[in-house]
Formats: C-alpha cells, sequence, structure tokens
C-alpha cells in the first residue's frame, strides 16, 4: 500500500480495508456495481474484501461480524433485509466501524443512504408509458415487497393507478432469487396467457423486464406487449433495441458509478468528512426509439453521449480520484 499524496489519514498511508457485503451478486446490475466499487477502491488504495451475495439474510450477518473481525474501517452494505442486519450493524458502529448503505433502509442517522431516486424513476418511467399508451389500459405488474428500491418504485406505482382510473393492474408477480430472469418469465408466461388483454407490463427492475421479454416471445405476442424497466447493461441494450423487441424503455443510472459512489462515501466517513444522510445518483430515460437513433450498443457508448453515466458529483472530494470509466 503506498497511499494517496495530500489525502487526509488514514488515506495518505493507503492498505485501508473496506469490506462491500452485498445481498445479490447474480444479475448484471449487481456484477457492473461491484465492479465499479474495485475500481473506485484501486484508485483509493483501499483493500477491498468483496462478500458474495447469496440472497441468504443470515449469511449476509455473517459476513459482517466476519468484517468486523477482520478488522475494516468500513462497511458498504449492498441490499438486504433490514429487520436481519439492524443488530450486527449496530455491533459495527460500536466498534467505530463506518457504514453506508446501499438500497437498504437501516434507519440508522450514523449511516449514509446511497439511492438512484426511485421516485423519479418510477415516475420517468410511468411517464412514457403515459405517452405511449394513454390512460386507459391493462397492465402487468412485476413486484417482490422487502427491497427499499422495488418498494420506493411501487408507491409510485400504486399513485399513478389511484391517479389514473383507467389503467387496471390484472396481473402481479415477480421473483427475486438467483434465477430472477427465468423464474420471473416461467410466471409472466401464466399471468399474460391468463390475461390476454394486458397490453403493458411495468417491470422496474432489468432482470424482470428480461423475464417478461421471453415469456413474450415464448408466446408470440411481443408485438402486442410494451414493457417498462429500471436498470440498464449492455445486454439489456441489445435485448432493447433488437428488431421487434417489446422492451421499450428503462430508466437508468450506470450501476459502476453507484458503486463508485458507495465506496467514495465510505472514504469520506472514514476520513472524517462530512457526508450527506441521503445520497443520490439520479436515473435517466433511455427509451428504444432514443437508443435506435443515437446508435448506442453498449454502457460505454451511453458513458460517451450522457456525463450522468461515467460519473457523478455525489460523495466527492478534492483528493479522491473520480474519473474511473
Ligand atoms: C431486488 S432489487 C433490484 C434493484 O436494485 C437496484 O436498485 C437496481 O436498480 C435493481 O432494479
Amino acid at each position: 500500500a503506498d497511499g494517496l499524496p495530500g489525502a487526509p489519514a488514514p488515506f495518505d498511508k493507503g492498505g485501508v480495508k473496506v469490506a462491500l457485503i452485498s445481498y445479490i451478486s447474480a444479475g448484471d446490475f449487481f456484477q457492473a456495481y461491484q465492479a465499479g466499487a474495485e475500481a473506485q477502491a484501486k484508485a483509493l488504495d483501499i483493500d477491498l474484501r468483496v462478500f458474495p451475495g447469496r440472497q441468504d439474510a443470515a449469511e449476509q450477518r455473517e459476513q459482517i461480524l466476519q468484517a468486523i473481525n477482520l478488522g475494516v474501517s468500513g462497511i458498504v452494505i449492498d441490499h438486504g433485509l433490514p429487520e436481519s442486519l439492524g443488530d450486527v450493524v449496530q455491533q459495527a458502529l460500536d466498534k467505530g466501524i463506518k457504514v453506508v448503505a446501499f438500497d437498504v433502509n437501516l434507519n440508522n442517522p450514523k449511516i449514509p443512504q446511497v439511492e438512484q431516486s426511485d421516485h423519479e424513476l418510477a415516475s420517468l418511467a410511468l411517464e412514457q408509458v403515459v405517452k405511449d399508451n394513454g390512460k386507459d389500459f391493462k397492465a402487468g405488474y412485476v413486484y417482490v415487497a422487502g427491497f427499499a428500491p422495488l418498494d420506493r418504485r411501487n408507491e409510485v406505482w400504486d399513485k399513478f393507478k389511484s391517479e389514473n382510473k383507467g389503467v387496471v393492474e390484472k396481473a402481479r408477480f415477480g421473483n427475486v432469487s438467483d434465477t430472477t430472469a427465468t423464474s420471473t418469465a416461467d410466471q409472466a408466461k401464466a399471468a399474460l396467457t391468463a390475461n390476454p388483454d394486458i397490453t403493458v407490463v411495468f417491470a422496474p427492475y432489468d432482470e424482470f423486464a428480461r423475464g417478461v421479454k421471453l415469456a413474450a416471445n415464448d408466446l408470440g405476442i411481443a408485438s402486442k406487449l410494451k414493457i417498462y424497466s429500471a436498470d440498464v447493461s449492455t445486454a439489456d441494450i441489445q435485448e432493447i433495441t433488437e428488431e421487434g423487441s417489446p422492451w421499450v424503455a428503462t430508466v437508468a443510472t450506470n450501476p459502476a458509478v453507484v458503486g463508485a459512489v458507495s465506496i467514495r462515501a465510505a472514504a469520506l466517513e472514514i476520513a472524517g468528512q462530512t457526508v450527506p444522510r441521503q445520497i443520490t445518483v439520479k436515473p435517466t430515460l433511455l427509451t428504444q426509439e432514443s437508443l435506435r437513433a443515437a446508435g448506442v450498443k453498449t454502457i460505454e457508448d451511453l458513458a460517451a453521449k450522457i456525463p450522468a453515466f461515467s460519473t457523478s458529483d455525489a460523495a466527492t472530494a478534492s483528493w479522491i480520484p473520480d474519473k474511473l470509466f
């Protein structure tokens, strides 16, 4: 560890140990988030210990205890179930370890919360839904309760339905696991077969959207369905822009930027510098039409065209290198 010249302690000496403890590791979003966290950690000469998530609350608790025993200075908790984390997170805080939460409500004023402005994300998606479909249609909705970002997006969907009585939710389904897309596809097939009048599906997680698209293609109904999602990856861009795709819009941040922001927030906390309790990375609407028109094929293409996809001004300081992508 060489340290960062001019950085505050302990970053001037380098080798600061930080743990990244995820609840979910599978899927494009979480892999890109981790890659962004690793790139930012490297730039800060942080010794980042990554604990893989397997959607297992007991294992995530255990990993937090392991990180405490490793003597880390900071822990980034990426998703998880708040009810199973409160006491172990408190143990970390009691030992002076700084904690940052991404997309898990730990409801502790000592813990900065990183999020993607989920209310805005869902609102932008639903504005596009109305532009494309009006305010009278039968909808499918993909949702699993208990995940902070999905719960926040759900608040917007509930409000949208109560303000637009012509929008009828005919089916609700969803699954979060290590096979989210394929499990959701099986559920979507059953829901779309039972409700052939559904023309719009709000699927605000890219794995959900991928599942619904699979189902629509298998059922041969892609041309009469429109899917609206959250998140973006290079694989998603390919699926959205391919000929005849029913996946017509998504609202997204660059997850790698969000991962980098989470590590910067932890670094600022460890250095004793001011960090807002709420750190937001704003999402951008990406329609099938705009992606095709701009010839966007990859996340790198997006980063070249949209500044928010290459960097964020959240949780920055002059001593923190932030040009990573
Ligand atoms: C199961 S929660 C999935 C969501 O977490 C992140 O906020 C991503 O945006 C994804 O949609």
